[in-house]
C-alpha cells in the first residue's frame, strides 16, 4: 500500500517496540482464544459428547474464549492503535509511563489466564455472580484496566501541548475518535471496578459470605455496554480516516466522523438495562427508559452507512466508475496493493446485519423472544467479531509490517481472508439466529443434552442451527487459520527497509467548521448528566430491593461452593 501512505514518520525504538509486543502478544493469544471458538461449536453441534476436551473444561474454554477475543485482545489493541495515532497525530509520549501501563497490562493478563488455565474461573467474560472466580481472576482483569487507563492519561500532556502550539485548528478526527473511545472506556470501567473491588474481590476471599447480585449485575452492564463502543470506536476511526483514501476517493463529511464519535460518548452509556429486561427488581419505566436511549445510541451508525457508502462512492465514480448501482464495481475489493479495504468493506457489510439485529434486541417485548437464546451470540458475531475483529486484525497486520519493515506473505491468500471469514460468520450466525428464534439455549453444552441423540432431552427441530452453526465455525477459523499464516510469515520474514510508523490518511470531501463537534465539554456535560437520570434510580431499586444474597456457585453442581462436597 506504499501509494496510498503519505506520511511515514520515524518512531522512537521503544515506543515501536512496545507497540509491536502490544499487537503481537494478543494476536498470538487470539490462537487460544479461536481455538476455543471452534470447540464451542462442535460441542454446541452434538459432535463432542463429554464436558472436556484435552483436559480443558466447556465453561473453562468459553471463558478463554470470551477474556482472550473480547477484553484481552480488544483492550490491547486500542491501547496500541492509541499510541500509533496520538504519536503520529500529535507527538511523542512519556516512555515512563508508557512502559509502566504495559507492565500492569500484562501481568494483568498472566494473573486472569493463570486463574483461568487452573480451572478455578470458569466464570465466562461476563463474571456474573454468583458464578465465582479466583481472586487472581478479578484481580488480573483489574490491572488490564487500570494499565489502559494509565495508556489514556499518557495521551493527555500530548493532546493539550499540541492544541497550545495549533490554537484555533481543528484537532485531527483520528485523535477525536480515539479519545472519545477511552472516555467511554473510562466512563465504563468506573461502575465495574465498584463491583469487582468492593463486591466481588472481597466474596471470592471468603471476606463476605454473600454478594448481592441485582446490584453486581447493573454494575456489570453498565459497563457492558459501553465496552461494545469502546471497541467499535478504533474500527470506525480506521472506517473514517483510511476507508475512503483506500477507496480511491475522500472522506464524505467531517462533521460526520465527529458527531458520531461524541455522539457515542452521550449515549454509549445510560443504556445497560437492555441486557437487563427480563430481570427482576427494576421498574419496566427504567427498562423503557433505557430502551429509548439505546435507539439514540444507534443514530451515529445509521449516519456512519450513509457517509461510508457516499464515501466509498466518490472512491468508485474516481475510479472510472458509473451510473446508479455500477459505481460499486469499481472498488478494490481484492486489491493486494490495497487490501485493507476488504478486511474494512466486509465488517461493514456484517454490520448491516450486527446492527439490524441490536434494534431487534433493543425492542423490549422482542427481547423476551431471543433473551438468553443462541440469537444473543449470533448478533455479537456479526458486531465484536464482525466490523471490529476484521479491522483489528488488518490494521494489526498493516502496523506490525510497517514497524518492522517487512513485506506482507502470502498476499494473495491475505486478500481472501475478510471473505471467507464473512462467508463463515454469515452461515453461522444464521444458524444461531434460527435456532435462537426456536429458543436454543446460549451458553450450554448441548453435546451432553440437546444435540445427543441418546439423550432424553434432545431437541431434533434445532438440527438445521446446529449444522449451519459448525459449518460457519468450519469456515471461520480456516481464514483465522489462513491470516495466522500470513501474519507469521510477515513477522518471521527479513526487512527490506527500516520500519517505520505510517497510517493511511484520508481527506475531507466536506470540510465543515461546526462550533458544537469542536469541543468534548459540552458532551462531556450531557453524558454526566444522562448517566444520573439513567442510572440513580435503577441503582436505588437494586439497594432497596430484598432479595437475599447469593452465595458462591461453580457451574458444574447446583449447590453453592460453601455447601461442601456433593451429598
Ligand atoms: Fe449489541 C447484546 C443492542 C451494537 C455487542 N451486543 C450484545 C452483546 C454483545 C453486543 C457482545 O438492546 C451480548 C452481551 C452478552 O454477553 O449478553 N447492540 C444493540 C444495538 C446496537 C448494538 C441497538 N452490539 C453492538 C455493537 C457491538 C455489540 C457495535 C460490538 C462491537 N446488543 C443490543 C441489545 C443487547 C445486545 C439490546 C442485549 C440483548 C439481550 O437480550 O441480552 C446498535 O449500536 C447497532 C447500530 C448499528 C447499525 C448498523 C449500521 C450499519 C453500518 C454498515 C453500513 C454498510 C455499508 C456497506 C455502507 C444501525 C454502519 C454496504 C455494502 C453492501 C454490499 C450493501
Amino acid at each position: 500500500m506504499e501509494l496510498l501512505n503519505q506520511r511515514k514518520i520515524e518512531i522512537e525504538p521503544g515506543l515501536k517496540r512496545m507497540i509491536l509486543i502490544e499487537l503481537i502478544f494478543p494476536t498470538a493469544l487470539l490462537v487460544l482464544g479461536i481455538y476455543h471458538g471452534m470447540m464451542q461449536v462442535l460441542y454446541r453441534a452434538g459432535h463432542i459428547h463429554t464436558r472436556h476436551v484435552l483436559g480443558l473444561e466447556y465453561y473453562q474454554g468459553l471463558t478463554l474464549h470470551g477474556v482472550v477475543n473480547a477484553i484481552v485482545f480488544t483492550t490491547f489493541f486500542a491501547v496500541a492503535f492509541g499510541y500509533a495515532l496520538i504519536r503520529f497525530y500529535l507527538g511523542p509520549v512519556n516512555m515512563k509511563v508508557a512502559w509502566l501501563s504495559f507492565a500492569l497490562m500484562i501481568i494483568g493478563t498472566l494473573l486472569a489466564a493463570a486463574a483461568i488455565l487452573s480451572g478455578t474461573s470458569s466464570v465466562l467474560y461476563t463474571f456474573y455472580p454468583p458464578l465465582r472466580a479466583h481472586p487472581a481472576f478479578y484481580i488480573g482483569l483489574t490491572l488490564v484496566v487500570v494499565g489502559s487507563w494509565i495508556a489514556f492519561f499518557n495521551w493527555f500532556p500530548v493532546y493539550f501541548s499540541w492544541k497550545r502550539e495549533h490554537r484555533g485548528e481543528k484537532v485531527p478526527l483520528a485523535v477525536v475518535g480515539i479519545f472519545a473511545g477511552f472516555i467511554i472506556w473510562v466512563i465504563a470501567t468506573i461502575p465495574v471496578a465498584i463491583e469487582i473491588i468492593f463486591q466481588l474481590i472481597p466474596w471470592s476471599l471468603g471476606w463476605v459470605p454473600t454478594v448481592n447480585v441485582p446490584l453486581a449485575r447493573m454494575l456489570f452492564w453498565f459497563f457492558g455496554h459501553p465496552l461494545v463502543y469502546f471497541w467499535l470506536l478504533p474500527t470506525y476511526v480506521m472506517y473514517y480516516t483510511m476507508l475512503p483514501k483506500l477507496a480511491g476517493g475522500k472522506l464524505f463529511s467531517d462533521f460526520a466522523g465527529r458527531f458520531t464519535f461524541l455522539w457515542l460518548v452521550l449515549y454509549s452509556a445510560p443504556v445497560g438495562i437492555h441486557h437487563q429486561f427480563t430481570e427482576p427488581g427494576i421498574s419496566s419505566t427504567w427498562k423503557f427508559v433505557h430502551a429509548f436511549f439505546t435507539m439514540l445510541v444507534a443514530v451515529p451508525s445509521f449516519a456512519t452507512a450513509f457517509v461510508m457508502a457516499a464515501s466509498m462512492e466518490l472512491g468508485a465514480r474516481a475510479n472510472g466508475g458509473r451510473g446508479l448501482l455500477g459505481w460499486w464495481k469499481k472498488l478494490p475489493y481484492v486489491d493486494t496493493n490495497r487490501w485493507l479495504f476488504g478486511y474494512f468493506f466486509c465488517g461493514l457489510f456484517i454490520f448491516i446485519f450486527g446492527g439490524v439485529t441490536g434494534i431487534i434486541n433493543a425492542s423490549y417485548n422482542l427481547d423476551t423472544v431471543i433473551h438468553n437464546t443462541s440469537w444473543l451470540p449470533a448478533h455479537f458475531h456479526q458486531t465484536v467479531a464482525g466490523p471490529v475483529f476484521l479491522s483489528y486484525i488488518g490494521m494489526t497486520l498493516f502496523l506490525v509490517a510497517k514497524l518492522t519493515g517487512k513485506e506482507i506473505k502470502l498476499p494473495r491468500w491475505n486478500v481472501w481472508v475478510p471473505y471467507i471469514w464473512t462467508v463463515g460468520i454469515m452461515i453461522f450466525s444464521t444458524g444461531l439466529f434460527i435456532g435462537g428464534a426456536g429458543g436454543e439455549p446460549r451458553r450450554t453444552n448441548m453435546g451432553l443434552t440437546y444435540t445427543n441423540p441418546q439423550s432424553p432431552l434432545y431437541h431434533a427441530d434445532w438440527q438445521i442451527a446446529r449444522h449451519l452453526g459448525v459449518l460457519g465455525g468450519t469456515i471461520m477459523t480456516l481464514a483465522a487459520l489462513i491470516f495466522f499464516v500470513v501474519f507469521f510469515a510477515t513477522i518471521f520474514g527479513r526487512p527490506t527497509r527500516s520500519g517505520s510508523l505510517e497510517l493511511i490518511v484520508s481527506e475531507p470531501y466536506h470540510d465543515e467548521h461546526v462550533p458544537a463537534v469542536q469541543s468534548f465539554t459540552p458532551w462531556l456535560v450531557g453524558t454526566a448528566l444522562l448517566l444520573v437520570i439513567a442510572y440513580a434510580p435503577p441503582i436505588a431499586q437494586t439497594l432497596r430491593s430484598n432479595f437475599p444474597g447469593a452465595p458462591p456457585y461453580t457451574p458444574d453442581r447446583p449447590l453453592p461452593i460453601t455447601a461442601g462436597p456433593n451429598p
